[in-house]
Formats: structure tokens, sequence, C-alpha cells
């Protein structure tokens, strides 16, 4: 019998952070984008900072913006980042009836904690005249941890107490007591905060606290003490409050400053993120992925195309960082050589498979796929990895090489189902390499494409004095014949899954015409290049039309 397992819920998992033994930092985070970049830096829980939300949001951290406002904030955080929020909830925005709606509100967006203060709505942040803030009275503040405890579903959601007995001025005794109420009233966590430069206060509380709850702590005013510091007396859990949301202050000051100075957009370009990185960030791919699955076909019908960019190449050096796709030719990636020319011919739905380097190759408006095995397999698994992709009008290309752009016109124009790009003048080419997918063919070689010419045989075992020319890389498939190539993959998935894994393309083009398909050659006569080696790059740097 299978067991079920379902991973454990984000309160859950903040709980368990929280009362390990194990160094654990909460991030601030301010909004969706600060969130997941948070997550994606490696930190397994964020604190979801009322001094940063309320900043982002361009007002004080005085409860200007109204709790609901900040339940807004928190569902796109936990949307983005998946991770476990404890939120600053600051006073509770009320009384203990307030706190009670906030922690159903918050269980039902998935917010995994709340940290209430021991300080009176409407609050101001504690680092603002701290000593003239009125704290709550000891029994209002238990009623409202309380409250809290009995409102949650979720066992697991997770209820701080935060006190501002330091803060305020009240000293250990005050902090001591204070805590050890708002534990006994339930609090899973006590929050000690404190604004002195040092660790004097924290150390002091937590030499006489008797561990009846995890203590966590925010540094913000002592950053240069050392976390080992805390450690040694107990504390493992820590709060960067407000880190992320200064960083995007310098930031964006520094460089509004520059574009303000220079009026040139140059002046900041290679220092900030590309605008292909916010689409990773906000998984355009997905979308595009579940448009194949869920738009009506005619929008899917539209011509597409896609590139076979896997594999590395024999460019020694000049491929150390990069795929041989996204090398340079007269200053554009070879990749973007294709993608152009798809344009131009009005293909707009283009995909590429990646394999080698596979974050190097990040142009944008491209679909990607990545076959991760691309060491091992072939073309056809790559070709397979963009399987809900092979759909509608196909052209399939290789991505090491380059063609003058009538190759493809010629070839969209010739094909009725399935058509290849042919070099008639392949013997011109002088190479030494056996790497060439040579053709038989039965018509004449024709530029024009008025005659008929197929393909009859291709690949490994057509030797060159029988080869009428050599396939170029580039296939084009109709509508009806991409639904034929899909169905072909699928069965020799199950039928001959080593050939899917390890084949070439002319292989399937040797089994599309022995299972009876016409593929008609459209022609060239040279004027395109197979990029295998640099000196390729160099003849083709030279020769092709831009
Ligand atoms: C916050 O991040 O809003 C906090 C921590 O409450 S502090 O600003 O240090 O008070
Ligand atoms: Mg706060």
């Amino acid at each position: 019998m299978s067991e079920v397992t379902s991973a454990p819920s984000l309160a859950k998992r903040l709980r368990t952070i929280l009362s390990s033994d194990s160094v654990a930092v909460l991030m601030e985070a301010h909004n969706g984008l600060s969130a997941k970049l948070a997550a994606e830096a490696g930190f397994q829980a964020l604190w979801g900072s009322g001094l940063s939300i309320s900043a982002a949001l361009g007002v004080r951290d005085n409860n200007e913006a109204s709790w609901t406002q900040v339940l807004e904030v928190l569902e796109f955080m936990v949307d983005a980042a998946e991770l476990p929020i404890l939120l600053d909830g600051d006073t509770g925005y009320g009384n203990f009836n307030n706190v009670r709606r906030l922690v159903r509100k918050l269980e039902q967006r998935r917010v995994a904690g709340v940290c209430l203060e021991d300080k009176l709505f409407p609050k101001t942040n504690s680092f603002i005249d701290g000593e003239r803030q009125a704290l709550a009275e000891v029994d209002e503040f238990c009623g409202k941890m309380r409250a809290a405890k009995d409102t949650q579903l979720d066992p697991d959601f997770v209820v701080v107490a935060r006190t501002e007995a330091f803060i305020a001025g009240w000293g250990l005794d005050e902090a001591l007591l204070r805590a050890h109420a708002y534990a006994e009233a339930g609090a899973d966590v006590i929050l000690v905060h404190s604004k002195r430069k040092d660790s004097r206060e924290i150390l002091s509380f937590m030499e006489q606290w008797d561990d009846r709850a995890p203590v966590v702590i925010v540094p913000t005013k002592y950053p240069t003490e050392p976390i080992s510091r805390f450690v040694r007396s107990g504390i493992t859990n820590f709060i960067f409050a407000n880190q992320s949301l200064r960083t995007v202050i310098t930031a964006l000051q520094q460089n509004l400053r520059t574009l303000k100075e220079t009026q040139d957009l140059m002046s900041v370009e290679n220092d900030i993120a590309p605008v292909s990185e916010i689409f990773r960030l906000q998984n355009v791919q997905e979308l595009k992925t579940s448009e194949e699955r869920y738009l009506p076909s005619s929008a899917q019908d539209e011509a597409r195309a896609v590139v076979l960019a896997a594999s590395k190449g024999d460019f020694g050096e000049l491929v150390k960082d990069r795929p041989k796709a996204m090398l340079r030719l007269r200053g554009k990636p070879i990749m973007t050589w294709h993608t152009d020319a798809f344009r131009r011919q009005g293909i707009r739905r283009i995909a590429a498979v990646r394999g080698y380097c596979k974050d190097a190759i990040d142009l944008a408006d491209i679909q990607y796929f990545d076959n991760d095995e691309w060491a091992s397999t072939g073309e056809l698994a790559s070709l397979y990895t963009a399987r809900e992709f092979l759909q509608g009008d196909l052209v399939i290309a290789y991505g090491d090489i380059v063609f003058d752009e009538f190759i493809l016109r010629n070839l969209l124009a010739q094909t009725d189902g399935i058509g290849i790009a042919v070099d008639g003048g392949w013997k011109l080419r002088e190479r030494a390499d056996a790497k060439r997918d040579l053709v038989i063919t039965e018509g004449a070689y024709d530029p024009v494409g008025l005659s008929e010419c197929k393909l009859v045989a291709i690949g490994e075992g057509v030797a060159p004095e029988q080869a009428a020319g050599e396939w170029i890389g580039l296939a084009h498939f109709r509508a009806d014949k991409t639904a034929v190539l899909v169905k072909l993959l699928d069965q020799l998935g199950k039928e001959a899954p080593e050939a899917l894994r390890t084949g070439a393309l002319p292989m399937l083009l040797g089994r599309l015409v022995a299972a009876g398909e016409t593929v008609s050659v459209a022609h060239t006569f040279g004027h395109w290049y197979d990029l295998d080696e640099q000196k390729d790059l160099l003849l083709a740097s030279a020769q092709v039309k831009s």
C-alpha cells in the first residue's frame, strides 16, 4: 500500500524552526518580490516587518496602513515565496477582539504566525522616542495572547509575544515579569527587544530566563554583536528586520541619482537586473506552458519554431561559460540569428531546448525547455523535452547553424506536409569531418522549388557517392504532420526508449519516410554554415548576410 505523505504546513515549518536548537534567521520581506528573493537566497522563514511593509507602501510605521492592507501584502508574500512568514502584527490593531479576527484572517491566508507587542494602538516604531512609549497593561496583553491561542484553528500557528520593556526603559525585572506572564498566557515564543548598541540587556535577560519558551531577538541596533554570543546565551532565533528594504533604498537612491544626472540609460544598464530576470522571477515560463494547455487551439495554430541548443560544441575556451548557440556572430548570439529570422517570417512562438550552461541562454520572449541530461543524450531526447510545444505549424532547427534567410522562406513556402532544407552544393564545402547528414533524394535539384523533390534516405548509411545533398538542420512540419511527428516520438518512447534517448533527427526523418510519409526537399546551394568549431565561426562571420 502506498503511503500518503503531505508537505508540512507553513505554520508547522515555522514552529519547527523556532523551537529547534539550530540557528534560524527570519529574513525581512516587504512584498512578493522581496519574499521571493529571500527564498531564493536560501532563507527558511520570513519576517513580515511592520516597518518595512509600511515604508514600502510609502507610509509611517504608525498603523497608517490598515491591517487589511497589510494582509493583502502578506498574501502576495506567501504566494510568491511559499515560506513560513511571521507577521509583525504590532499591537494586534486593537484589543483582544481585533486580535481574534486578525488570527483568523492570517490563518486563512497561510501566514504561519503573528508577533504581538505590548504597546498601545496606534503604535510607534520602537526606535522612535522609545522611552516615551506607553506599555500595555500586563493583564490586558495576556488577554490578547489567550484570545489569539484560543482562536487559531491550526495548532501549529505560532503566536509570539514581544515585550518592549527595555525599549520603554522599564528595565530587566519588568522584561522578565512580562515575558513570564506572556509565556504563561500561552505565547509560543518570546521576543525581547532592545535598542542598546550592545548585547547587555539581552544577555542579562537570558541569564535569568528559565527557558519556558524559546526567545527571538531583533539585532538591528546592535549589529556588531556576533550572533555566536547570543547563541551561547541560549538564543537561536534571529530576526533580520529591515535589511532587504534598506538594500533597496540604497540601490534605488544611487541609480536614480545617476539616471537623473546623466539622462543616459547606459549609465546603469550593466549594473541592474536584465528584464529577462524579472520575467524569470515572475515565472512567465509557467504561464506560457499553461497557455499551451488551456488556450483554445486556434491560438496554438500560430506557427512556431523550436531550436535545439543543448550541446556544448568543440569551441574550447569560447564555450567555457556558454553553449555554442550563445556564441556571438557579428556581435549577436547565434540563437538570435535564428529568432530574428523566424520573427521576420512571422513565427513568433519560439522555444529553445537548453542543456549545457543553460542559464547562459537567457534571451527574452523565448520559451525554454531543459534537457538536463544533455551530456549523455541526443537530439531526440532534447526535442522530446519540448513535447508540449510540438504542435501546429512547426519549424525545427539545429542551434549550431546559421543560414541565409531565403532558405527558411523557401522551406516555409514549399512545404506541404513535411519539408527539409537541403544543400545541393555540399561537395563544395571542403570538410574532413564525417558527421554530415547526407541525403538521397528522388527528383531533380531545383532551387526554385517548381519541380517535386523528395527525401528517400538520410544520415547514416548514405555514402557520399550516392548523396544528392546535405540536410542543413532545418525542418518544417505542417500542423497535421507535427501531430504525426509527436505520435512517432511517443511510440519510440514506448517501444524503443534507448532510440529516443540517444537518437538524432535524421533517424526520425528516416523513420517518417519508412512509415510512408512524404518529406519534401527545399534546395539551397550553400548560403548556410554548420558551426562545429572556431574556424566555422570565422568563416560564417565573414560571409553570412545580416
Ligand atoms: C519591524 O520590523 O517592524 C519591527 C522590528 O517591529 S523594529 O523595527 O526593530 O521594531
Ligand atoms: Mg514593527
